[in-house]
């Protein structure tokens, strides 16, 4: 082998390195930065999904601003939709989304973070592929314990109440995750690099639309609008510390 041969080979060997490490480093920051929301997409459904008494519905549009640098954390835009007092009211019938599935493989959530709305059940998976126990505990706007179950076995809730919940198991200390469960399907999850949002579909009526953020890093906004029959209420959503 000829010293050109061999310098070849060792930057051969450097350069698939780097791209393995590479790749490994993105998955991982991937699974803790970009969750994957499994309703994100709003009410942008297929028929009957939303059994309002009446068939009229509208856009809402929005953009947010920030009054200084956002955490790589996605913020979640929600309506409330409200009664006739102004005050939140029925949030009507909708289809429940199915069940989320979360791993518990190696003492950790899988998905850690997500949007779920309410009625929507998720299924604890004690996937591991040794006798390692598992418990499920929420603390936050719901608060229950699913008891502690062994490998194979799980544990499913429904969330009734709409509200943040952080999920844990009293085993395992670092075993954390979070979930956001909004109060009808009419939400919208922007991730850290989105500004925008477009939530279709929504029942004409009154609503106070809020923002929900994984890092709480400004002051939550909130607005009333009106949603027309075939209308785009447009919103500028404003975080400010
Ligand atoms: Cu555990």
């Amino acid at each position: 082998m000829t010293n050109m041969t061999r310098k070849l080979l060792l930057l051969g060997g450097v350069l698939a390195f780097t791209v393995c490490v590479t790749a490994i480093v993105k998955a991982q920051f991937a699974s803790r930065h970009d969750p994957v929301p499994t309703y994100s997409k709003a009410v942008d459904y297929k028929d009957g999904d939303w059994k309002w008494s009446e068939s009229k519905t509208g856009t809402v549009k929005g953009s947010l601003t920030f009054s200084a640098r956002r955490p790589q954390q996605p913020v979640v835009v929600y309506l409330v939709k409200l009664g006739a007092d102004d005050k939140p009211g029925e949030q009507g019938l909708f289809d429940a989304p199915d069940d989320l599935s979360v791993s518990q493989k190696g003492a950790s959530f899988e998905p850690s973070f997500s949007v779920l709305v309410r009625k929507q059940k998720v299924k604890f998976l004690n996937d591991e592929k040794s006798e390692i126990s598992h418990n499920v505990y929420f603390l936050g706007d719901i608060e229950a314990d699913l008891g502690i179950f062994e490998q194979g076995e799980s544990r499913a809730h429904e969330f009734e109440k709409a509200g943040e919940v952080s999920v844990h198991c009293s085993i395992h200390k670092r075993m954390d995750g979070k979930f956001y469960v909004a109060p009808n399907p009419a939400f919208a999850v922007l991730e850290s690099n989105e500004s925008s949002f477009e939530i279709k579909n929504v029942p004409a009526g009154k609503y106070k639309l809020h923002t929900w953020q994984k890092q709480k890093r400004f002051k939550d906004f909130e607005t009333t609008l009106e949603v027309t029959d075939g209308g785009t209420a447009e919103v500028t959503v404003e975080m400010k510390r």
